[in-house]
């Protein structure tokens, strides 16, 4: 027969389990948009323990509406190789751009990541870093509804040896880090120009201070790049070059 009981305990049991193992990981990425699911994926393929911590309920973060809610997303050709590997449905489009489902995509790189072992704890806020001996060294989390609600709650740590930026627009941990070191002077993202951005958002990703990594929109906000709209592979690129870059080091 059915129990309240042990569908409770059955919640709390395993999801206790699961935090306590993920109190001490590899990699901590904060943003679970494209870049910080393609990062996790590929990380987590190469043996990394890796969590991605998500301050909203849904991961995806700006996939799912694609361009002003006409929800195709646009993917340049370079980076074709990126939607082959998740298995994304596309269709050409004249010969530079790919287009795919904007919800087929979020969903299947949701999938594709939690599959590869990547644990995604969602409604989960990160609100500052631990530095160490001039290295980040994790994140300090707590639940967004305490955040949202402003309670005088004090937050968690998750210790982890690279922490990944994937905040988009927000640059958050970029901007805690900056404020507090001088690794850099968050600039803000500069007006549209596809081209120029989808360049040099790949080229600019990777480590801006020991331990901490930017991908994705957040480096655009770091380095004052131009917005590119919604094209994704440049996100996906970030993502996959930041990857490769913890994976060598
Ligand atoms: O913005 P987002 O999708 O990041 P991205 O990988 O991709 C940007 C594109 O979606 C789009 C674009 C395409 O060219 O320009 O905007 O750079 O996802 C960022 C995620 O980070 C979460 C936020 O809710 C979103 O899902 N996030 C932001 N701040 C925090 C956070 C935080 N402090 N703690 C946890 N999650």
């Amino acid at each position: 027969m059915l129990q309240e009981l042990h569908v409770t305990r059955g919640i709390i049991e395993n999801f206790f389990r699961e935090l306590l193992e993920y109190t001490k990981i590899d990699v901590a990425i904060v943003g679970a948009g494209p870049s910080g699911l393609v990062a996790a994926t590929l990380l987590a393929e190469n043996g990394k323990k890796v969590a991605i911590f998500e301050r909203k309920l849904a991961p995806g973060g700006g996939i799912w509406g694609g361009g002003m809610l006409f929800n195709k997303v646009v993917v340049q050709k370079e980076a074709k190789h990126i939607l082959e590997k998740f298995e994304i449905n596309f269709s050409l489009y004249g010969e530079d751009y790919l287009i795919a489902d904007a919800v087929e995509l979020a969903a299947t790189l949701i999938s594709k990541a939690t599959k590869a072992g990547v644990k995604i704890f969602n409604g989960v806020h990160v609100e500052d870093v631990v530095i160490k001996n001039g290295r980040v060294n994790g994140v300090v989390i707590n639940w967004t509804p305490i955040e949202m609600v402003h309670l005088h709650v004090d937050p968690l740590v998750v210790e982890a040896e690279y922490v990944l930026d994937g905040t988009g627009h927000d640059a958050a941990i970029a901007k805690l880090v900056a404020k507090r070191t001088n690794c850099c002077d968050v600039k803000g993202m500069g007006a549209m120009w596809v081209n120029e951005a989808e360049k040099l958002v790949v080229e600019k990703s990777g480590e801006i201070y020991p331990g901490l990594y930017v991908m994705g929109m957040s480096t655009a906000e770091v380095y004052g790049l131009p917005r590119m709209g919604p094209i994704f592979g440049g996100m996906f690129l970030s993502g996959e070059k930041v990857a490769k870059a913890i994976l060598s080091t």
